[in-house]
């Protein structure tokens, strides 16, 4: 008999003790190397856990609900041209029968952290029995569509992305979608509101990543006591040098103002190391690292992917990785690896066009950067008004951790470096 191959859960980075969203393949299915086995779904994103190994699925380790981690066990596969009949049947079998348990919590193999706390959804095994790709899921996911109520046209009752479609139009048959988070009464206000009553109304269903995001933003407001201190720096000749450069260098990367505003966060939180940290309990981690988080609007609303090292890097690189990271982002392409591990958060509304405004923490950051569009003002100079290019600045800050001369000194730090960027390098 050959031996089995086990499929075990890679590095996923940050991804520890998080639950099964979905189970995307079947016993008897045949997958190549990198194709999604199992969906998880952590507070800030969902990740396609792709399989290191071909094969023929023989049996599946782990079901919607129960927690996984780097090299937890997910699948056992007949390797390709194998024959491993007897053994396959035996497992087919003992899976099939372990899923209601495993769904319960009941019986569950120890994952370090152990049992699953968390109960799948209740209709979890019978969507983790259907038969669909995971394209299909995906889009069962965006359009909130229970995939339990289709009826699969395809070979064998697979789910097509037609089935999908279809249930969508028709609004009134769907089921509810199960795997949003919990709604609270922050998050979810009544649908009660009969507005109907004083004109028409359409509804609209929340994006996933406003039904992520929207949640932990609404925990993050009410629980981290917020102060916004605002500035402004005189960025006339960082404007002047950023555009002399890129008219010189009209090859990619195109250096943004953004690029220069990383690169001047990270300075200043090495200047002030209190603000790169996080509040763990009655501790403050100070993070060696300098990690900063860029808000990115896309269509399905707002990401923060992450410039690692920002510290470390040049202004090309800096600029270069953002291109590749908004693109990304904008494309829905972004890894959860890409979102993870930030210390501070920079949101820029300038190049669209803002006066100010307070952004909310990106916790368990302990601050965050708002940056408006830079005007031209009459600035005086101790003799006359020169015309001065100014960019307003926004810092909001946890008032647990920090407080407003910090705050306040950070600004002055940020605005003096913005002003003159060779201090940058002292
Ligand atoms: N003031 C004036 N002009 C600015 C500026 C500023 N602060 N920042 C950028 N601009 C100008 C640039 O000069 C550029 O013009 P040119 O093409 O003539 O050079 C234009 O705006 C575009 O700038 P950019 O390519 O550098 O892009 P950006 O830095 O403005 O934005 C990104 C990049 C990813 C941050 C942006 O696309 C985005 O998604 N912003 C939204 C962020 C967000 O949603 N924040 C959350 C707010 S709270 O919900």
């Amino acid at each position: 008999m050959n031996s089995t191959i086990e499929v075990r859960v890679p590095d996923i980075g940050d991804f520890v003790d998080v639950p099964v969203l979905e189970v995307l393949v079947r016993q008897g299915d045949v997958i190549a190397v990198d194709e999604p086995v199992v969906t998880l779904e952590s507070e800030k994103a969902t990740l396609d856990v792709p399989s290191t190994m071909a094969g023929r699925v023989l049996s599946i380790a782990v079901a919607p609900g129960e927690r996984v981690r780097q090299g937890s066990l997910l699948l056992h596969l007949e390797p390709p041209g194998g024959s491993v009949a007897e053994r396959s049947t035996v497992e087919l079998r003992t899976a099939q029968e372990r899923v209601p348990q495993q769904i319960s919590g009941a019986g569950l193999k120890d994952l370090d952290a152990g049992i699953a706390q968390h109960a799948g959804p209740a209709d979890a095994p019978n969507r983790w029995r259907i038969y669909a790709s995971p394209s299909v899921r995906r889009l069962a996911r965006e359009l909130k569509v229970d995939l339990c109520a289709a009826k699969g046209s395809g070979r064998a009752g697979r789910v097509l992305a037609q089935d999908v479609h279809g249930l969508a139009s028709r609004a009134s048959e769907l089921i509810a979608h199960t795997d949003a988070p919990p709604a609270t009464a922050a998050t979810s206000p009544s649908r009660n509101s009969n507005f109907e009553r004083f004109g028409a109304i359409e509804r609209q269903p929340l994006s996933r990543i406003q039904r992520i995001s929207g949640p932990r933003l609404a925990r993050t407001w009410s629980s981290i006591p917020h102060v916004t201190n605002f500035a402004e720096a005189d960025v006339t000749e960082l404007e002047r040098f950023r555009t002399t450069v890129n008219a010189e260098n009209s090859s990619e990367p195109k250096l943004t103002m953004l690029s220069f505003l990383v690169k001047a966060c990270a300075a200043t939180l090495k200047h002030y190391p209190a603000f790169n940290a996080s509040l763990e309990g009655e501790e403050i981690v100070m993070k060696k690292y300098v990690h900063i988080g860029v808000a990115v609007d896309t269509n399905g609303g707002l990401v923060v992917p992450v410039i690692r090292d920002a510290d470390k890097l040049g202004i090309m690189e800096i600029a270069s990785d953002l291109t590749a990271k908004a693109a990304a982002a904008r494309a829905g392409e972004l890894r959860s690896t890409d979102m993870e591990g930030g210390c501070f958060t920079i949101s820029s509304l300038g190049g669209i066009g803002s006066m100010g405004f307070t952004p909310i923490i990106n916790a368990p950051e302990l601050a965050i950067l708002g940056v408006g569009t830079a005007r031209l003002q009459p600035i005086w100079d101790g003799a006359q008004f020169s015309p001065r290019l100014m960019i307003p600045l926004a810092l909001s800050w946890d008032h647990r951790a920090l407080d407003g001369v910090a705050a306040a000194r950070f600004l002055v730090h940020l605005a003096t470096l913005l002003a003159d960027f060779r201090r940058v390098l002292l």
